[in-house]
């Protein structure tokens, strides 16, 4: 049988890398299967454009997954795909709590012919199997035989073939780019980022969060092994294509358990499989200064940080209390003595901001070491604490907001603010920091580093923008190289002076001296 796995974009934003779940079920669909993937981001696709390709490509079973964000779009294909008379499988956090929405069983239309719940690392052969017999049941739920729920264990971790997968689609380098890029070094003809995981679970239960309630509060770990020899692969891979790749640990608290870190990041050192990556850990975690060496020294670049507020208040509210906005600077210091940035990610809208909270939050961060802020607001997800919270006491504006996806809006009335005074605080929080002058600021309080990582935040900082102010054409793209001319021609003036092969190999160039090795 021949499977897709599609994944839909939100229409808004496009996602800079691949969605890890649909290489991981296509390397657990049992053998005798051709599995195809499409990922709406990299390759657009409409509902009349799924059913062409559902039949011109002769498919036997869709799968898709989805976050909240985009399930009114990847209800909307799934219908098309089921119009021609092909099964759909559904999955991911969305449909894992509202089953009954995807499969029509709350009074609405039926999208779903079965539905995934939870993790389905295991429940995934079995559908392919059934669907293969024509027996596809409406729920596959991921349970033993007493019918207890059984999360799966990582070790064995299956083998993901990135040395053989077509990428071609999430190379992220503009051509515009590539005369800068090249003076940068040799191997710079592609660049992408790829998830990769090396445990699941969280236990700290934040309130608006839906990890702890799907993955669970015990962490499970792959092998410092299986993921060395992924990294390992990768590396290869890069170097033999003369590109660059970049990991994405997609953990939610990579750090969570320190000891196992630093081993894991040890045998990443030991083993020379060091690419440059991102990793997501509480700023808890990051006053370990033994840690943070390690960081650094296996190739950790960019450390996402789920801030949320600056206000304690706000913090202790969402069980996020953890987070102590008082050791926030000292913690970027520590990364960035050691070259490692961060993406600091804040929320609006929570019951004790007022209007101000922008301008209050960015003050803050003007006397941190220049990152990546991002700004949200604060989202009732389905089934989160938040949503219960905010449903039992009647704040729910829009309570199935899903079925109309607005980016940046809220679905619930904040305590201290009106719903518009929170939209305008993200609106002046992105607009504030990715002004051409808050860039060519960013970039300039980097001029004591080598060039590359000066290169490294600007294009950051460009793309970063792209989350809130629209800039999926090439036009709007333009606009923003236009607008931020000034800071792109000093870099330039800058590489062809001479200065960048003096530079010590830097965020953007040192992956091509490591894979040179
Ligand atoms: C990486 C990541 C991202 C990446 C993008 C996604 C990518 N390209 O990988 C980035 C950083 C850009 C991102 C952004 C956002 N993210 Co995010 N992200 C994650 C994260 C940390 C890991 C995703 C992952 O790969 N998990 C590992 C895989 C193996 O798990 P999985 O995807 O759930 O897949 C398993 C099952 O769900 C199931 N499954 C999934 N799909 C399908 C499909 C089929 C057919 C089947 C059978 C099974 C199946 O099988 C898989 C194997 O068990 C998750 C948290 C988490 N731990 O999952 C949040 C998470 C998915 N993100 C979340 C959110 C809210 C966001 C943002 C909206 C945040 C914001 N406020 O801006 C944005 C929106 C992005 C967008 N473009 O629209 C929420 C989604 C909750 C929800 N109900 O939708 C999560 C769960 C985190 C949370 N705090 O609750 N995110
Ligand atoms: S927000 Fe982060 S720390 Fe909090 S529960 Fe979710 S994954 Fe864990």
């Amino acid at each position: 049988m021949r499977i897709l796995l599609y994944n839909p974009d939100n229409g808004v934003t496009r996602n800079f890398m691949p969605h890890l779940w649909m290489f991981l079920l296509q390397s657990l669909t049992p053998e005798g299967h051709e599995v195809v993937l499409i990922d709406g981001n990299a390759q657009p696709m409409d509902e009349e454009g799924i059913a062409r390709y559902v039949r011109e490509q002769n498919i036997g079973l869709v799968g898709i997954g989805a976050m909240t964000r985009m399930i009114a779009k990847a209800y909307r294909m799934a219908d098309a795909v089921r119009a021609v008379g092909v099964k759909v499988v559904m999955g991911g956090p969305h449909v894992t709590e509202m089953a009954d929405e995807a499969l029509g069983r709350d009074g609405g239309s039926r999208h779903a012919d079965a539905v995934a719940l939870g993790e389905a690392d295991e429940t995934w052969p079995r559908i392919v199997e059934d669907a293969v017999r024509g027996t596809l049941k409406d729920v596959y739920a991921p349970v033993d035989d007493f019918g207890q729920e059984r999360k799966p264990s990582l070790q064995p971790y299956p083998e993901i073939p990135w040395d053989k997968i077509k990428l071609d689609q999430f190379n992220l380098l503009p051509r515009m780019l590539h005369p800068l890029l090249k003076r940068v070094g040799a191997g710079w003809g592609t660049f992408r980022i790829i998830p990769v995981e090396s445990g699941r679970g969280c236990p700290y239960g934040c309130e608006f969060c839906t990890v702890t309630g799907f993955f669970g509060d015990s962490i499970r770990f792959r092998t410092n092994e299986s993921v060395v020899n992924e990294l390992l692969l990768l590396k290869a891979r890069a170097r033999d294509e003369g590109g660059q790749i970049a990991v994405f640990f997609i953990d939610d608290n990579f750090a969570i358990n320190v000891k196992r870190t630093k081993s894991l990041l040890r045998d990443i050192i030991a083993a020379n499989a060091q690419v440059h990556w991102v990793a997501q850990i509480s700023a808890n975690l990051l006053r370990d200064e033994e840690l943070v060496d390690l960081i650094a020294a296996a190739g950790g670049k960019w450390i996402f940080i789920g801030m949320e507020s600056i206000d304690p208040a706000n913090l202790a509210d969402v069980k996020k209390g953890f987070n102590k906005p008082g050791e926030y600077a000292a913690v970027l210091d520590r990364l960035a003595r050691r070259n490692v940035f961060a993406i600091t990610s804040f929320i609006f809208g929570m019951d004790n901001d007022t209007p101000g909270v922008a301008e209050r939050t960015l003050k803050e961060i003007r006397t941190w070491p220049p990152g990546l802020p991002i700004f949200g607001l604060m989202t009732p997800l389905p089934a989160t604490p938040l949503y219960k919270r905010l449903e039992a006491a009647g704040r729910l504006t829009r309570p199935k907001h899903w079925q109309e996806f607005i980016p940046f809006a809220m679905a619930h009335t904040p305590l201290k603010m009106s719903i518009d005074e929170a939209h305008n605080e993200v609106r002046i929080a992105w607009a504030r920091s990715y002004s051409p002058e808050a860039i060519e600021k960013a970039v300039d309080s980097l001029n004591h580093k080598p060039l590359g990582y000066r290169i490294n935040i600007l294009i950051a900082r460009l793309c970063f923008r792209g989350i809130y102010f629209p800039q999926m054409g090439r036009f709007a793209w333009l606009k923003s190289i236009f607008e931020n001319r000034h800071t792109i021609f000093k870099l330039i003036r800058q590489g062809f002076g001479g200065g960048l092969h003096a530079a010590a190999p830097s965020v953007a160039s040192q992956p091509v001296a490591e894979q040179q090795n």
